[in-house]
């Protein structure tokens, strides 16, 4: 593993546009975009032994275990070659988000939060149409509450760090990544 290399964890809710603005700060910034969802789908897809309970996990909205994605995590960031990660919707829990910084000695530089209300998030998820399993109304729903439950407070444990960069999500994809670029402009050590 590279010795100290720059991560930023983007959260926010289901369907807040995570995978969609780290593809841009990708284009502009010289991060290399980790997700954890689509790690674990591409388990999945290769038929790992983990791969229906990692299946049966994502179908019902659930956290999988913090040592199955924490593995898929550093095995992307070492095959990658570079020092700069967005690790996108991990951690989801104050259990990975603690494994994490134990197992990798990782700590954020800092936290973007894309904060969208859930009938947007809603309303995006029902018309994505990429053949997501999760993307059902009531798969939908229990997403939701997990967020609320178990993910809100990774945010606010590092918003009383003073790490969280929280961003208003629900506009124009154009007009958030101008919210982003100006954070990723600033000092943020
Ligand atoms: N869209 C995006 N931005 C828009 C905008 N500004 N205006 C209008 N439309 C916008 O966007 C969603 C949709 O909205 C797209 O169609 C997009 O074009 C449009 P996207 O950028 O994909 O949003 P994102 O926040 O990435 O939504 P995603 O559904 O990926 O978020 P989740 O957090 O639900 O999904 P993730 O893949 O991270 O996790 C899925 C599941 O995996 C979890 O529920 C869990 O079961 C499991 N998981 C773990 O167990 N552990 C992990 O660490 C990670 C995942
Ligand atoms: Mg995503």
């Amino acid at each position: 593993l590279e010795k100290n290399p720059t991560v930023v964890f983007v959260l926010g809710g289901p369907g807040s546009g995570k995978g969609t603005q780290c593809a841009n700060i990708v284009q502009n910034f010289g991060y290399t975009h980790l997700s954890a969802g689509d790690l674990l789908r591409a388990e999945i897809k290769s038929g790992s032994e983990n791969g229906t309970m990692i299946q049966n996990m994502i179908k019902e909205g659930k956290i999988v275990p913090s040592e199955v994605t924490i593995k898929l995590l550093q095995r992307a960031i070492k095959e990658s070659g570079n020092d700069k990660f967005l690790i996108d919707g991990f951690p989801r829990n104050e259990e990975n988000r603690a494994a994490f910084e134990k197992v990798t000695g990782i700590e954020p530089a800092f936290v973007l939060y894309f904060d969208c209300p859930e009938e947007e998030m809603e309303r995006r998820l029902l018309s994505r149409n990429q053949g997501r399993e999760d993307d059902n109304i009531e798969t939908i729903r229990k997403r939701f509450k997990v967020f609320l439950d178990s993910s809100l407070p990774v945010i606010n444990y590092y918003d009383a760090k003073g790490k969280v960069r929280k961003i208003a999500a629900a506009r124009p994809i154009e007009e958030v990544f101008e919210s982003v670029k100006e954070i990723f402009g600033q000092k943020n050590e």
